[in-house]
């Protein structure tokens, strides 16, 4: 497998190296679902710009299954124009950039909310070095072009969310005017099919490591119907950072509630006393249901971390040095200790109660004490054996 380092080289490379005559530089894709009204312009405007700038490229229209005459508008204007059936943000692009044949991507809507004027601009940023290129609108958004709860709620908390969870650098990770190297995207290996494709695209690259750059761009109204469904494709986002990140899925929320409900037990077994009381069963149920529910969630994240490393090729420090350090023995011995821990306590209230005539038990505190261990230990016991069966056909 090459590394990092050999991949960087054959990247420079290949920047250095003149296109060849028959090279496209640049192969526009734009999607297109209904958008008679628009797509004649967009595709002049796109075909005009390459044309004035003197860069070799194409046009090219990702129909989604267009109801009204796009396809044969786009096609009269001069774009190839190639068919989705499966509706989708996503589903357009991929067939877009299968049939793409330039040595740079540059995506925009069928629209007219994007200034193909900026393709330029894009390429330069290319030319210069980065794998990907993203626009940023937040700045010049024309009046009317988005609705405020797009500007002020939607987009803000989404780009946050992304950039807490993953990082990426980039400010505005909804717009959808972009260009990318087309030798990266077997890289970048893009899946979904929504509107989610478009935060997809910028954690893959981050992931990835891919030399990211962005500009402010306007972003002018809309030509006819959108078709973003702010709940549904909002959702769709938020769904895929969530389960492309175990970490903040599962393991963070799992640990905090384990940590909690441990300590809570401890004061209450302890008799400490906390925030001026002394803090009884109730407390202490409470502390078990945390302690119970924080182990399994935590264990939840860590199979979800062994899927992604052996099957999606992920990487997360974390889970890398986790898996270094410990083997399935651990993690039996773990569970092992705390049902055996568990059982002693059972046993001490049995014993009691014999020495107390089977009279009646006032143990609950232990019992309950008894129950979390040894509920917590069966969890960890079985959950090491699924996290060793998921690697059971790892490839690394
Ligand atoms: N939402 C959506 N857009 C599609 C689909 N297929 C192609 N598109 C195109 O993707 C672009 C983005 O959609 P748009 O309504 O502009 O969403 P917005 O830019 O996020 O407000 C437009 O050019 C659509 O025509 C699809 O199935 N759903
Ligand atoms: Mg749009």
């Amino acid at each position: 497998m090459p590394t990092d380092h050999t991949t960087t080289i054959d990247h420079e490379t290949a920047d250095r190296e003149p296109a060849r005559a028959d090279e496209l530089l640049v192969s526009v894709v734009i999607p297109c679902l209904n958008e008679e009204e628009n797509i004649e312009r967009c595709v002049s405007s796109a075909r005009a710009v390459l044309a004035e700038q003197g860069i070799a490229g194409e046009v090219i229209v990702a129909d989604n299954a267009s109801d009204d005459d796009s396809a044969r508008i786009a096609r009269e204007a001069g774009a190839r124009v190639v068919h989705e059936p499966e509706r989708g943000y996503g589903s357009a692009y991929l067939a877009g950039f299968a049939a793409a044949r330039g040595r740079y991507i540059v995506m925009a809507d069928a629209d007219l909310t994007y200034d193909f004027n900026e393709i330029p601009r894009f390429v330069a940023e290319l030319d210069n070095g980065a794998d990907m290129v993203i626009g940023n609108r937040m700045q010049n958004i024309h009046p009317g072009a988005m609705p405020w709860h797009h500007r002020y709620i939607g987009n803000p908390l989404l780009s946050g969310f992304l950039n807490l969870l993953f990082r990426t650098g980039i400010d505005d990770a909804h717009c959808g005017m972009r260009a990318v190297r087309r030798d990266v995207l077997p890289r970048l290996d893009l899946r979904t099919t929504g509107m989610e494709f478009a935060s997809e695209m910028v954690i893959r690259a981050a992931k990835e490591k891919l030399v990211l750059a962005q500009f402010p761009i306007e972003y002018h109204p809309r030509g006819g119907e959108s078709k973003l469904s702010s709940f549904r494709d909002g959702w769709r986002h938020l769904r895929f950072l969530l389960v492309h990140s175990p970490n903040h899925l599962f393991i963070l929320p799992g640990a905090v509630m384990a940590i909690v409900g441990a300590l809570v037990e401890l004061v209450v077994i302890t008799r400490l006393g906390l925030f001026g009381r002394e803090w009884d069963i109730h407390a202490l149920i409470a502390g078990a249901l945390l302690a119970i529910v924080g182990t399994q969630v935590v264990a939840l994240g860590v199979c979800a971390h062994a899927y992604g490393t052996y099957f999606m090729g992920e990487r997360d420090r974390w889970f890398d040095r986790m898996r270094a350090r410990y083997r399935l023995e651990h993690g039996l011995a773990l569970g092992g200790i705390l049902i055996l821990a568990g059982v002693i306590g059972g046993a001490v209230i049995v014993v009691d109660w014999i020495n107390h005539g089977f009279g009646q038990l006032s143990d609950e505190n232990l019992a309950v004490l008894a129950a979390t261990l040894i509920i917590v230990g069966i969890q960890i016991f079985f959950s090491s054996f699924l996290l060793s069966i998921l690697g059971l056909r790892r490839r690394r």
